[in-house]
Order: structure tokens, then C-alpha cells, then sequence
């Protein structure tokens, strides 16, 4: 069960008696269901054909594409061919490369999901498990009514539950999208091809634009003190190796610049855990333990992390190879900003109650101190690059503290 989609924890609860109890058993050996299944060729071809005959399609990527180790690859070439931006679900990881030049980004977050969606005709979702996890009830589907939404995954929990959908497929992802795509080249007609051909020039530009748009932002942002959220997302992605994997985005002032700044590359490079606080800081740990070769850099935020501030003693007393970045905004921002996304910014009239975390100060490089982690609390932005290079150079865990600027209005 463990080994099936959708994987995961399994918890196996024995009673005393029966944990107390001697039994003679033979041990036979686990063997594990090969559960990838293609999908019905029928099924393939309406995909292509919904995607031949769309006018402004859209690709959305989940979870489970992380189990087809192709994915990501068979995914990015049915989108090449079909000129498909490509979209990520609100989730634990992210399973497509985020310097390709059709991936347009997250789907929105606090309630945005509908504004992402807004103009496509048909939306593919692949290996989403609930595609749409806004933090805000957004009423219905934010998928159009006149638009065809398609579910494909490999496991059915999910499919056509929460959402009216045209087609549901239960089958793996990576054969999906290459069945797909193979279905598409053999039956788009010439006008349709070139359709995809000029829709994927424009999104190419228009992602060519966003990242360049965000490099100004970040040159404009350089010198500011408090630092910028962009600047130490920038300090980041300069400091490490190209093969790191990270743990969280550094919270609600992480988030944009993580999305803008930060090349994915390869499978299993970013889990994000953004739902239950407390996960980043231990969930760090974890990742280095399932990833040993890999270098491993946790973003933290500075209230999430009380939620496991143990987990540091768990890092040294196993001497743990990670390191940490704290996003230090002194503040619950997202409670502002979900306070804001609610009632609007008309609403406004106080102080936000209980959300500044004021004195004493969250200071998480004394609280790694307290077991000798190495650690800096940041707060000129020029001492920023050595800190995170002795960090990431250090064997063993570190931790780097970075004071940002919190402000609630941007960086999101
Ligand atoms: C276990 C748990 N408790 C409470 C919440 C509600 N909650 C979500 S985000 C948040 C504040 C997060 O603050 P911080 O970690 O500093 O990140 P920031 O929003 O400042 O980036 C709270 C209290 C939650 N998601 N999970
Ligand atoms: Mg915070």
C-alpha cells in the first residue's frame, strides 16, 4: 500500500496484546505492484484534439508527476508542441522545470486561482491529485464554464471529485503526456500546428519579459535596508550548487522571488510544505536524509519555525548536512495579507492585532547558538554573500538569520 499511488505514510496501529504476543511466520520478500498504466489510446487522442482545437490551452502541473520519473520532460515536450503555458498547483513539491520558457509560474495562492485560469479554454491538469487549493473559498470552479478541464492521474482519489470536469483519466502521467503529444503531432492540421507555433512564441516572450521585469526589480532593490526579500533570494540561488535541493520558500516574502528568481531544474528539487507550520525545519532534515548526495537548503520563516524550533537539536545530535535560511519579516505576514485579500485594504483601520511579533525578537541564529549550530543574524545586506557562503560551506548543519524587509504590500 505504501508503495502505491499516491505513496506516502502508512500507519500500521497494533495493539499491546498483539505487540506482546510471539508468532512463528516464514518472511517472504515485499514485491512491489508495477502500477504505471498507459492510458486508453481513445483517451489520448480527444486530449490531442482538445488541445489541437484550443484557442488558448493551459498545462497545470502537481505532486504526482514527481512518482513518473519523465514527467517533467514528457510534459514540457507535449507543451512545446501544443504552445501550452505551463502552471504548478499551490503544493508540496514542484515537478517542472521553472527556467523553461513556457512555465508562466504558481497558480495563484490566496484566493487567486480563478484570475490564473481566467481566459483559457482548456485547462490539463497532471498529477494534481485537488488541482485548486486557494486559501480563500473562491465559490465553484474556477475553471470557465464554457472551458473543457481535463484530469489525469495515477491515483483516482482526486479525479472528477470537487470540480465538473470534461474528461477524467486515471493512468500515469509521463505516458499521458507522451501519448498525447504523439496523438497531437500525427493529427494536427497545418493551420492548427502553426497556431501552437505562434502561441508558444508569444508565451516565450512574455516569460522572457517576466524575467527580466524581476531582474529590474531585484537591481532596483539591491541596495535597500531593511534587505529585500529579492536580494537574499538572489544571494541564495548565487551561493549554492546547482544540483540543491530546497525545503519551503522562505514564507509569504519568499514566495514571489523563489517563483522569479530561483532555476529548477531537475526532479525533486523543491518541496515546498506550505500548508501545516512546522514542516520546513525538520522537513530539511528529511530531505537530506532521502537525498544524502544532494546538497540540501532549507528557507525558512521565522514564525513557521517555532512550530519545530527542536528540530535544530534533532540536526546536530544527527549531524545533519543542511542549511538553514531564515527569512526573518518579525511577523505572521500572511495573516496581513489574507486579512487584507478578505475584507480589503479598506478595512484597514488598526494596528494588526497580534501579528508583529515585536519584542523580544524571534531571533533563530541565538536559538541555533544555543547547540553551537554556526549562525549569523543578518541585517546589512552587504555581509549577506559571506554569510551564506561559510554556511553552505560548513559540513555539518548551519544557519543563517537574514532581518527583511516586511512590509505586507509586496512580494507576493
Ligand atoms: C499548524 C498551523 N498552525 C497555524 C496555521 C495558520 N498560519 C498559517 S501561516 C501563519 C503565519 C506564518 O508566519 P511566518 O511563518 O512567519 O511566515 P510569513 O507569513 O511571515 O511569511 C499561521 C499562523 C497553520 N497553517 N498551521
Ligand atoms: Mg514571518
Amino acid at each position: 500500500m505504501a508503495a502505491e499511488p499516491p505513496q506516502g505514510p502508512v500507519v500500521l496501529s497494533l495493539p499491546q496484546d498483539v505487540l506482546d504476543g510471539e508468532v512463528e511466520e516464514p518472511i517472504t520478500p515485499t514485491v512491489h505492484t508495477d502500477w504505471a498504466t498507459r492510458p486508453d489510446p481513445a483517451a489520448a487522442a480527444r486530449i490531442a484534439r482538445y488541445l489541437a482545437e484550443a484557442k488558448n490551452p493551459i498545462i497545470i502541473c502537481g505532486d504526482n508527476m514527481a512518482l513518473s520519473s519523465s514527467s517533467a520532460d514528457d510534459v514540457a515536450a507535449l507543451a512545446e508542441l501544443a504552445g501550452c503555458p505551463v502552471s504548478q498547483t499551490a503544493s508540496r513539491q514542484w515537478s517542472f522545470p521553472t527556467n523553461h520558457p513556457l512555465f508562466v509560474g504558481p497558480l495563484g495562492f490566496l484566493g487567486g486561482v480563478r484570475d490564473s485560469l481566467s481566459g483559457h479554454d482548456v485547462v490539463v491538469a497532471f498529477g494534481c491529485g485537488d488541482p485548486f487549493m486557494p486559501l480563500f473559498y473562491e465559490g465553484g470552479s474556477p475553471v470557465a464554464d464554457d472551458a473543457v478541464f481535463i484530469q489525469v492521474d495515477v491515483n483516482p482519489w482526486e479525479l472528477a471529485k470537487n470540480y465538473p470536469v470534461t474528461m477524467s483519466v486515471l493512468a500515469d502521467t509521463a505516458w499521458t503526456a507522451r501519448d498525447v503529444r504523439e496523438a497531437l503531432d500525427r493529427g494536427l492540421t497545418s493551420v492548427e500546428r502553426t497556431n501552437c507555433e505562434q502561441r508558444a512564441a508569444a508565451i516565450t516572450q512574455s516569460t522572457t519579459g517576466m524575467r527580466s521585469k524581476a531582474e529590474e526589480q531585484l537591481h532596483s532593490e539591491w541596495n535597500n535596508t531593511p534587505i529585500s526579500p529579492m536580494r537574499l533570494m538572489a544571494e541564495v540561488r548565487d551561493a549554492v550548487p546547482a544540483d540543491t535541493a530546497f525545503v519551503g520558500a522562505g514564507g509569504t516574502s519568499g514566495r514571489a522571488p523563489f517563483a522569479q528568481l530561483i532555476e529548477l531544474t531537475q526532479p525533486n528539487s523543491f518541496f515546498e510544505g506550505n500548508a501545516s507550520l512546522g514542516f520546513p525545519l525538520p522537513g530539511t532534515l528529511g530531505v537530506k536524509l532521502a537525498l544524502p548526495d544532494r546538497p540540501v537548503v532549507g528557507l525558512l520563516r521565522e514564525g513557521d519555525s517555532m512550530y519545530s524550533i527542536q528540530g535544530l537539536w534533532t540536526a546536530v545530535k544527527y549531524d545533519i548536512d543542511v542549511t538553514y535560511v531564515v527569512f526573518n519579516n518579525a511577523s505572521y505576514r500572511i495573516l496581513k495579507q489574507g486579512m487584507v485579500r478578505y475584507l480589503g485594504a479598506s478595512e484597514r483601520k488598526s494596528e494588526f492585532l497580534g501579528m508583529n511579533f515585536g519584542e523580544p525578537a524571534i531571533d533563530i541564529a541565538r536559538q541555533a547558538g544555543v547547540w553551537d549550530i554556526p549562525s549569523a543574524r543578518i541585517d546589512d545586506p552587504a555581509d549577506l554573500a559571506v554569510a551564506l557562503r561559510r554556511a553552505i560551506d560548513h559540513k555539518g548543519p548551519s544557519l543563517v538569520d537574514v532581518v527583511i524587509d516586511g512590509s505586507y504590500g509586496q512580494h507576493f
